[in-house]
């Protein structure tokens, strides 16, 4: 601590500096975040002291979050739906494991060995996380030729223990969503939680022309994780976990005897009001229609991204499904101040987020055409 406090004019001129050491949207490709909608902004601020760890104190503000999640639970045919606001996918993915075992080792099911989950090779890296805190192994099913979970392959990994399958819809790395109906009807046929991440593409999918079924519309899915300060252009950090049958999630109800609720189930303790006011502020200002609109205009510059390496002779590694492109390019001649990303098979990786506009990718096809030449 400082013993002497600073005056206002010289602690914003330090915060300041330290701002423009921060990178500039203009040239960030690799993110799969973006910047903030000006009506979750302004959401954001209105709500800045609230607290949801104590929603007898914030009815207002906890009332935000239970239509959050009803416009979710509709968007993802289940209506009744239950679910919570997360801090983000990682949050939600933890929480979806930690119930299937609760579930699990409540349902009569013995274990005699390690429990474990099946995931896609594709799986985020928060799986692993999970795994860790919840001492699960982890079972990685390899990918098809077009980078999509093999189901065969899924099926063949579980077995008694197994507790629960992940499919995932909108990969991080390629932008694929899974074969998330044959997934489900495993799920329904080993009576298994399934879980589908769908961090990424929950805020994608249901806007795109011809949305590949992914969600509660299956009977087989059980939860899904879907991330407002992704493509839902929220303000950090807000995810949301929902479940089909709301009642599963008190087999996490723990008590909480001092506060205005007597028991609760996330896993933050104090938990942020205002982002998740930011989150429902972007999808109740743009509605179905809006979210429309941005959806395909993400989707239009990644094709036009593609067809544009294409003719640098820069090559797609998949035709994604979702706004996130993959090239084989030379690491070695990225052009100047663009930051992009590299995946695990060294792909080129751009993520078309709503900063990136048009003027944005034609700027970057430019500059990668020089250092191509
Ligand atoms: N599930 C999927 C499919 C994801 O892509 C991600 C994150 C998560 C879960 C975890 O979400 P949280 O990070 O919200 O907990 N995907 C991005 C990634 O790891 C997150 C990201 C965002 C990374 C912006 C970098 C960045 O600049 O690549």
């Amino acid at each position: 601590m400082l013993n002497k406090g600073l005056s206002e004019d010289e602690l914003f001129t330090f915060f300041s500096h330290k701002k423009r050491e921060d990178l500039d949207h203009d040239y960030i490709l690799s993110s799969m975040c973006t910047i903030p909608h000006s009506v979750a902004v302004r959401a954001h601020c209105m709500f800045m002291e609230t607290n949801l760890g104590d929603p007898g104190l914030f009815p207002g503000t906890a009332s935000l979050e239970q239509i959050l999640v009803g416009r979710f639970g509709s968007l993802f045919h289940c209506p009744e739906a239950g679910g919570y606001a997360t801090s983000g996918g990682t949050e939600s993915n933890i929480q979806a494991l930690r119930l299937a075992k609760a579930i699990r080792c409540t349902d009569g099911h013995g274990h005699n060995g390690q429990p474990n989950i099946v995931v896609p090779e594709s799986a985020h890296f928060s799986f692993k996380k999970a795994c860790d805190i919840l001492g699960l192994g982890m079972r990685r099913v390899p990918l098809r030729k077009d980078f999509r979970m093999d189901a065969d392959r899924a099926a063949e990994q579980i077995d008694n223990n197994t507790i629960a399958l992940v499919g995932v819809a909108g990969t991080t790395e390629y932008g694929m969503v899974d074969p998330i109906a044959d997934l489900a009807t495993i799920a329904l046929e080993h009576d298994l939680f399934f879980h589908v991440d769908a961090a990424f593409g929950g805020m994608v999918i249901p806007f795109l022309d011809d949305p590949v079924p992914f969600d509660f519309a299956l009977p087989g899915v059980t939860s899904i994780a879907v991330d407002p300060h992704k493509m839902g252009m929220s303000t950090i950090p807000c995810g949301c976990l929902l479940t089909r049958d709301p009642g599963i999630l008190n087999t996490l109800n723990i008590d909480t005897p001092y506060l205005t609720v007597k028991q609760e189930y996330t896993l933050g303790g104090t938990r942020p009001g205002a982002p998740v006011a930011g989150a429902l502020a972007v999808l109740d200002y743009l509605g179905v229609e809006g979210m429309k609109a941005v959806v395909a205009g993400c989707m239009k510059n990644t094709e036009r991204l593609i067809a544009g390496m294409e003719t640098l002779g820069i090559p797609r590694a998949a035709t994604p499904d979702v706004n996130v492109a993959t090239f084989t390019c030379d690491r070695g001649r990225m052009p100047g101040p663009w930051k992009v990303s590299w995946t695990c098979r060294k792909h080129l990786r751009i993520v078309c987020m709503p900063h990136v506009h048009r003027d944005r990718i034609e700027a970057f096809l430019k500059d990668i055409g020089e250092t191509h030449a």
